[in-house]
């Protein structure tokens, strides 16, 4: 699983963030009572940790039942502990993982009592970050580890296992390879000043970096896709008061998440609620209905409405099928498209026999009250969440946020080579601006030497991870 740039990577910088052999230890459940909890620690001592505590250096990776007695002797609890010896285990460390009842109580006191035998309190994601400074993962391998503990979805957790695996390393490793080979082309001709890059050269250089270019645009296509899977395809329901929203969210979600009443104006504020359909995952929004002529509170709800409306990968406009279709503000109408709404006329159980107008929309019957239609709206939202998928490989390829910013940055440089291999610039520049687009690529994996960086991402993992 270790990516190959990786352990030389981790070799420059466990100098860089002066990596200290102390030993971290730290809860890895969640606090609250349960089945069992597991308490893990990593390190230089902890195989004389686990000498001390068990009496015996323990075979690794061998489950083993004992009695857990804390420093002063006193019996904690009985354990099942797990010893892996470096440099095979998660954080490429001595590890040791005890698993206790779990009970809150007797896992903080675990922890105190390793903590007394001189293990410091992990920081969150340390870890993992000590698995990426010992080349066990690439960095964005290393993500995907979170990604895996907050997928919602089957699709969330399939991207999150694939690039767990390497998939996105594997295609960087691809992009680097070329642009490697296009930056030997010109780098062999550096060595010679007096002579230029013949142009039969600079031509297939060019062929090259404009095919690189048109791969990063294809990576970083899959942004959008990488969002929705991580935080859910944004749904917002909009339209009219009275046309059915919050009945809707209701039934959807299978309880009464919201309140539902024969007066307009009933939903004030907007409301969030996870959906899962089929392999996806919606987050979906109730909002305030969309009135012609607002009172000053109904206004502020329209206000959040639009608020919500401005962040949507999806809308969902009830129409109310009893009505006249209700002509919606400009600003939210301006945001509507064939490919991102569907107009879903609800209330269809008073009109039997109703066939949807033709929109620009895709149009669906359906009714909150007796749940008619409501099969196929599923069908057509995974079909709608399945859209985002921008990237047709074998492996689904999402990126975030992080290799999108160092791919947008990739493709500038590639852009500005292009130009200066078309332009018959100088070939040192053309070469400077091949090896900021690598560095760039090289980002995404982890090549990278800064440690606020580096504090940034991990940070935001949990403790114990
Ligand atoms: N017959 C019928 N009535 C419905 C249906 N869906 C909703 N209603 C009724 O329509 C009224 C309004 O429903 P809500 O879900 O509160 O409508 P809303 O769009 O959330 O309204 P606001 O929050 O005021 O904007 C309630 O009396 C519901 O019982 C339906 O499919 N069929
Ligand atoms: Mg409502």
């Amino acid at each position: 699983m270790a990516f190959p740039f990786a352990s030389q990577e981790a070799v420059a910088l466990r100098g860089a963030v002066n990596f200290s052999g102390d030993t971290i230890a730290a809860l890895a459940t969640p606090v609250g009572t349960s089945a069992i909890a597991v308490v893990r620690a990593s390190g230089v001592s902890v195989a004389g940790l686990a000498r001390e505590i068990f009496g015996e250096t323990p075979p690794p990776r061998v489950a083993q039942h004992a009695d857990y007695r804390a420093q002063g002797g006193e019996l904690i609890d009985d354990v099942l502990f797990t010893f892996f010896a470096g440099p095979n285990s998660y954080t490429g460390e001595d590890t040791l993982e005890v698993s206790c009842h779990g009970n809150p109580f007797i896992a903080q006191k675990l922890v105190e009592d390793l903590l007394a035998r001189g293990c410091r309190p992990a920081e969150p994601g340390e870890f993992t970050r000590r698995a990426f400074l010992n080349g066990r993962l690439d960095l964005s391998q290393a993500e995907a580890v979170m990604d895996l503990i907050h997928a919602r979805s089957e699709r969330a957790l399939a991207a999150a296992n694939q690039q767990l695996r390497g998939s996105l390393g594997r295609r960087m490793e691809g992009l680097i390879s070329r642009l490697l080979h296009g930056l030997a082309q010109i780098e062999a001709q550096i060595d010679f000043p007096e002579e230029d890059l013949p142009p039969e050269n600079r031509a297939a250089v060019l062929v090259e970096v404009e095919s690189l270019r048109a791969a990063v645009a294809q990576l970083r296509a899959t942004a959008r896709y990488g969002e929705v899977l991580r935080t859910g395809v944004r749904t917002v329901i909009i339209g009219e008061p009275n046309a059915g929203k919050s009945s809707l969210l209701n039934r959807l979600v299978g309880r009464e998440r919201a309140l539902v009443s024969a007066e307009p104006g009933t939903t004030r504020d907007y409301l969030e609620e996870f959906l899962t359909v089929g392999p996806h995952v919606l987050r979906l929004v109730d909002t305030a209905g969309l009135n012609q002529n607002p009172t000053a509170l109904e206004r502020r709800g329209m206000e959040k409405t639009m608020e919500q409306a401005a962040d949507a990968d999806l809308f969902l406009w009830i129409i109310d099928a009893t009505r006249p279709i209700p002509a919606l503000p400009e600003v939210v109408q301006a945001l509507l498209g064939a490919g991102n709404t569907l107009a879903v006329f609800n209330k269809v159980d008073l009109r039997p026999g109703f066939a949807p107008p033709a929109l620009p929309y895709p149009a669906l019957p359906v009714s909150a009250l007796s749940g008619e239609g409501l099969a196929r709206l599923s069908e057509v939202l995974i079909a709608a969440a399945d859209a985002f998928r921008a990237d047709s490989g074998e492996e689904i390829v999402a990126i975030n946020a992080r290799h999108g910013d160092a791919l947008r940055r990739a493709a500038e440089a590639l852009g500005r080579a292009a130009t200066g291999l078309a332009e018959e610039r100088p070939i040192e520049l053309v070469a400077s601006e091949m090896r900021e687009c690598l560095a760039c690529f090289g980002e995404i994996c982890g090549r990278i030497d800064n440690e606020a960086m580096l504090d940034i991402l991990f940070s935001s993992f949990c403790i114990g991870k």
